[in-house]
């Protein structure tokens, strides 16, 4: 049985992960109004991920016989000065997301919560991909500064991220 601190903390993250899709949803509407088709559909793939990884913690609290407990979530920003301060506001977020994974792994060790360790060292690998991403993307945005023509290449590149197969993100996946 999942412990008090660590039931609540996991439901916590949930909540995380799930204003972290409501987060990258927003950038992608706000790309979507600049018509950068390839950042807001990087957006929308992203959104997809965290409400995965938010389901993950969910079905983990409920597998170590915890009860999931929903919060309310908040819609973190919804607009941005530019496309540089969006993906470096991507990167700072995932900084977060993975500090909070890491108060998480530390609440296992000190709780001796052996069970849930597998989970967490996938999110701590995971964050290491999401960080990296966010902090290329923002490296590379930033050195593109107001060259529209080279905006427009990273944004066609950008556009290439797969959705996991039968996304509801997917617009192209939505029944007609
Ligand atoms: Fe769930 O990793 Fe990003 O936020």
């Amino acid at each position: 049985m999942i412990s008090e601190r660590l039931q609540k903390a996991m439901n916590e993250q949930v909540k995380h992960e799930l204003e972290s899709s409501y987060l990258y949803l927003s950038m992608g509407s706000y790309f979507q109004s600049l018509a950068l088709d390839g950042m807001a559909h990087w957006m929308r793939c992203q959104a997809h991920e965290e409400t995965m990884h938010a389901m993950k913690f969910f079905d983990h609290i409920n597998d170590r016989g915890g009860k999931v407990q929903l919060q309310d979530i908040h819609l973190l920003k919804s607009n941005w000065k530019s496309p540089i301060e969006a993906w470096q506001d991507a990167y700072k977020h995932e900084q977060f997301i993975t500090s909070k994974i890491q108060e998480l792994t530390a609440i296992t060790r000190e709780d001796k919560e052996y069970s849930s360790e597998p989970i967490l060292a996938w999110f701590l690998n995971e964050q290491i991909e999401e960080e990296t991403n966010t902090s290329k993307i923002s490296t590379q945005i930033e050195m593109l500064g107001e060259n529209s023509a080279n905006i427009l290449f990273l944004d066609k590149e950008l556009a290439t991220r797969p959705f996991t197969p039968g996304s509801p993100f997917d617009p192209t996946a939505l029944p007609q």
